[in-house]
C-alpha cells in the first residue's frame, strides 16, 4: 500500500488535529444511527493520540467498547476532476467510517492503515463542509490481533453488568485513532501499487569466512561490501497508462531510465471500485551499475519515479541482500549481528499515538547507545518510523500483533476453543496487510509471524505452518521468525522458520533473583535450540524490571545495579556462541501495562526510564555495543 506523497499531480490534506468525541457507554451508537447525525454531547480529542490518558475518569480511560470521533471537512475546488480517498495511518482496533452518514469503509485491526476512494460520494453530495465519522471499538476476542476476551463477573460481589477486557499480553490496551488521517488526491487514473526487489551481483570482500560472529568479533568487520550490479525489478498496479520508471540517486540524478509499454503489462484485473478501469500490472527490469549498497549505519536510498499517463508516484527504496546460513545472517554478504532491543510505542499521555519528536529522540538515543536494529514488538510501528529507520541504517524485525496467543496457567490455546479458523484468517489477512505496507522498506530484513504463542501444542503446528507458508509465498525475498516462550524441547514450530527468536528471563521469572543460575541455564538451552535446527539465534528478549535510581550493593533485583549484573551474565554467554546472532534486550524504555500484581505503574524492564533517560543498564550497554 501507497504512502500519500504530494507531487506535481497529487495532494494531501492532513486530517489530524483536534476533532468531536463522544464515549459510547451504553455501545449502542451503531444501532441508534449516530452517525446519521452531527455527534452532540462531544468533547474535544487529539488526533493522533490514544485517548485513554487524557482523561481523568477512570470510567473513560477504560471504557470497553465503541468510542466515536468526528470532524469536518472542505475539499478543495482544485480537487474537482481528481480521485479522493480517505486514509487511517491507524486506528484502534476495529474502526467504521461514514461520510456525511454513509459507511465508507470498515477495518479490522489496530496497528495498519487503511483508504477508501470517497470521489463518487463527494462528487454527488452536494455539499461543501463534508462529515466525516469514526465508530471505534477497542474490543478484542479470540477472534482478533491481538487477541482477548472481555470477561463478564455475576453474582452479589459485582456491580450488575460489571464487566472488563481481558488480554494475556502485557502491554496497556492503549485505543484511538493512534497515526494519521488525511485524504489525498490524485489524478483519476491512479498508481495503485508498487512493488521493488533487488538482486545484486559481484558482492565484496567475501565475509562468508568470518567466524565466530560474537559481537567481539563483529567489530572486526569494519570493511563496508560493495556490488558490481544491481537488478531491479518493478512490479506497478496501475489503472492509469505507465510509461516510463526511473532510478534516482541522492544527488538527484537519473541513473537509469526505462520506458514502459503495453508490452510490460503481465496481469489485469476489474478495479473493484470502479469497473471501467482495469488494474494493469506492469513488470520491468532495470539495471544500475556499481549501485551503492543500503548498509545498517551506512544507508543508501534510491528513488523509483514511475510515471504514467497522468499520475506519477516516487518510491524510496535500498539496494541490499539478506542470506541467513547456519550461524549467520548476513547483509549484503556480511554478518550481521543484531543489537538493540524490543521496543514498544508507548509514551505518557500520547499513549500509542503518533508522536513525530519521540520518534526523533528515540532514534537519538539508539545512536547514542550503539543500537542497530530493533524489534517492532508486538504489532506493526508507523509508517513514519519505518522511514526514519529506513534513513537513519536501523534495521527492524517486523512483527505482526500475533501476541497473547498463550496461557502461562497451561490451559490450551490451539485445542480449547480459542483460537479459531476466524483467527487464523484474520491472522493471515494481517500478515499480508503488513507485507503490502512494508515491502519496500530496506530497513525490514525480517517478519516475525508471532510473539510466545503457545508454540508447544500440537494445534499451534497445524495454525503456524500455516502462518509460516503464508509469510514466505508472500515474501520470497526475507527471512521469518516466530518469537518463543516455549523452549526447545516442546517447541513444535521452528522447522518452518529461519532464524530462532528467543524470549528468557533465567534469574527473573525463574530463580529469582539468582544471577549466578543464568550462565548455566542459558548456555543449556541455546545448545538446545541449536543443536535441534541447526538455526542462528537471536535473544530476542532478556530483562529485569528496573526502578530508576534504586540503588543496592550487593545488587538484588528491582535496583540499577542487577539490572546491569544480570545483562552481563546474558552477554558473557552470547560472547562464546557463536550461532548467537543477535541480543535485544527488553525493553527499549520503560511502558504501561494494564494493572498486575507484577507490574507496578507498568513494566519497568526500560534500559531508558518512559521519559527517554538513561538508567545505568544503558551506559553498560552502550559501552559493549559501542
Ligand atoms: C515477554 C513478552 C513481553 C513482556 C515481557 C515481560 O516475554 O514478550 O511482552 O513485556 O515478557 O517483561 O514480562
Amino acid at each position: 500500500m501507497l504512502y500519500p506523497i504530494e507531487n506535481k499531480v497529487r495532494e494531501v490534506k492532513n486530517l489530524n488535529g483536534i476533532w468531536n468525541f463522544r464515549i459510547d457507554t451504553d455501545n449502542a451508537g451503531i444501532e441508534q444511527k449516530w452517525y446519521e447525525q452531527p455527534l452532540t454531547d462531544v468533547v474535544p480529542m487529539a488526533v493522533p493520540a490514544s485517548y485513554n490518558d487524557l482523561f481523568t475518569d477512570a470510567r473513560l480511560k477504560e471504557h470497553v467498547g465503541y468510542v466515536w470521533y468526528e470532524r469536518e471537512f472542505i475539499v478543495p475546488d482544485s480537487w474537482t476532476d481528481k480521485r479522493i480517498v480517505v486514509r487511517f495511518g491507524s486506528a484502534t482496533h476495529h474502526a467504521r467510517v461514514y461520510l456525511d452518514g454513509i459507511e465508507v469503509v470498515r477495518h479490522k485491526g489496530g496497528f495498519l492503515p487503511f483508504e477508501t476512494d470517497i470521489t463518487e460520494l463527494l462528487e454527488t453530495s452536494g455539499i461543501e463542509n463534508h462529515r466525516l465519522t469514526v465508530a471505534l471499538s477497542n474490543v478484542l476476542d479470540w477472534t482478533c490481533l491481538p487477541c482477548g476476551e472481555v470477561i463478564t463477573e455475576e453474582g452479589s460481589k459485582y456491580p450488575e453488568g460489571y464487566h472488563y477486557q481481558e488480554s494475556y499480553f502485557d502491554f496497556y490496551n492503549y485505543s484511538g485513532i493512534h497515526r494519521p488521517v488525511k485524504i489525498y488526491a490524485t489524478p483519476k487514473n491512479y498508481i495503485r501499487d508498487i512493488t521493488i526487489k533487488t538482486e545484486v551481483e559481484g558482492l565484496s570482500p567475501d565475509f562468508s569466512d568470518e567466524k565466530p560472529v560474537t559481537i567481539k568479533d563483529y567489530k572486526k568487520l569494519e570493511e563496508l561490501p560493495t556490488a558490481n550490479k544491481a537488478t531491479v525489478k518493478v512490479w506497478v498496479e496501475s489503472t492509469d497508462e505507465i510509461q516510463s520508471v526511473k532510478i534516482i540517486d541522492e544527488n538527484n540524478e537519473i541513473v537509469c531510465e526505462k520506458e514502459i509499454t503495453q508490452s510490460n503489462v503481465i496481469d489485469s484485473l476489474k478495479d473493484a471500485k470502479d469497473s471501467s478501469n482495469d488494474v494493469e500490472t506492469y513488470f520491468a527490469e532495470v539495471e544500475v551499475t556499481n549501485p551503492k549498497l543500503w548498509n545498517p549505519g551506512a544507508t543508501y536510498l534510491y528513488k523509483l519515479c514511475v510515471e504514467g499517463k497522468e499520475d506519477i508516484y516516487t518510491e524510496e527504496f535500498g539496494i541490499r541482500t539478506i542470506e541467513t546460513t547456519d550461524k549467520q545472517f548476513k547483509i549484503n554478504g556480511k554478518p550481521f549481528y543484531f543489537k538493540g532491543f524490543g521496543r514498544h510505542e508507548d509514551s505518557d499521555i500520547h499513549g500509542k499515538g503518533l508522536d513525530e519528536a519521540l520518534n526523533i529522540r528515540d532514534f537519538n538515543l539508539l545512536d547514542w547507545i550503539g543500537a542497530n536494529s530493533f524489534r517492532t514488538s508486538h504489532y506493526p510501528y508507523s509508517e513514519e518510523q519505518m522511514m526514519l529507520a529506513d534513513r537513519e541504517g536501523i534495521v527492524v524485525i517486523d512483527e505482526v500483533p500475533a501476541v497473547g496467543m498463550c496461557f502461562w496457567d497451561g490451559q490450551s490455546v490451539f485445542a480449547g476453543g480459542k483460537v479459531s479458523d476466524e483467527t487464523l484468517e484474520h491472522h493471515l489477512d494481517v500478515l499480508s496487510e503488513m507485507y503490502q505496507r512494508d515491502k519496500n522498506h530496506p530497513s525490514v530484513v525480517m517478519w516475525s509471524v508471532a510473539n510466545e504463542a503457545a508454540t508447544h501444542e500440537e494445534g499451534a503446528a497445524l495454525y503456524f505452518e500455516k502462518v509460516t507458508s503464508t509469510m514466505k509465498g508472500l515474501d520470497d525475498t526475507r527471512p521469518i521468525t516466530i518469537v518463543h516462550t516455549t523452549g526447545p524441547d516442546g517447541d513444535k514450530v521452528s522447522q518452518w522458520v529461519d532464524v530462532i527468536c528467543v524470549n528468557r528471563y533465567y534469574a527473573w521469572y525463574n530463580d529469582h533473583g539468582h544471577l549466578d543460575v543464568i550462565g548455566l541455564q542459558l548456555k543449556e538451552e541455546m545448545d538446545k535450540w541449536h543443536a535441534k535446527y541447526n538455526k542462528p539465534i537471536i535473544m530476542s528478549e532478556y530483562g529485569a524490571d528496573t526502578i530508576a535510581g534504586y540503588h543496592k550493593l550487593p545488587a538484588v533485583a528491582f535496583t540499577e545495579e542487577f539490572q546491569c549484573e544480570y545483562l552481563d551474565e546474558y552477554h558473557k554467554v552470547f560472547d562464546q556462541l557463536e550461532y548467537m546472532i543477535g541480543e535485544h534486550v527488553w525493553a527499549y524504555c520503560d511502558f504501561q501495562t494494564k494493572q498486575g500484581l507484577n507490574r507496578v505503574d507498568g513494566n519497568k524492564k526500560g534500559v531508558f526510564t518512559r521519559n527517554r533517560q538513561p538508567k545505568a543498564a544503558a551506559h553498560l550497554l552502550r559501552k559493549r555495543w559501542k
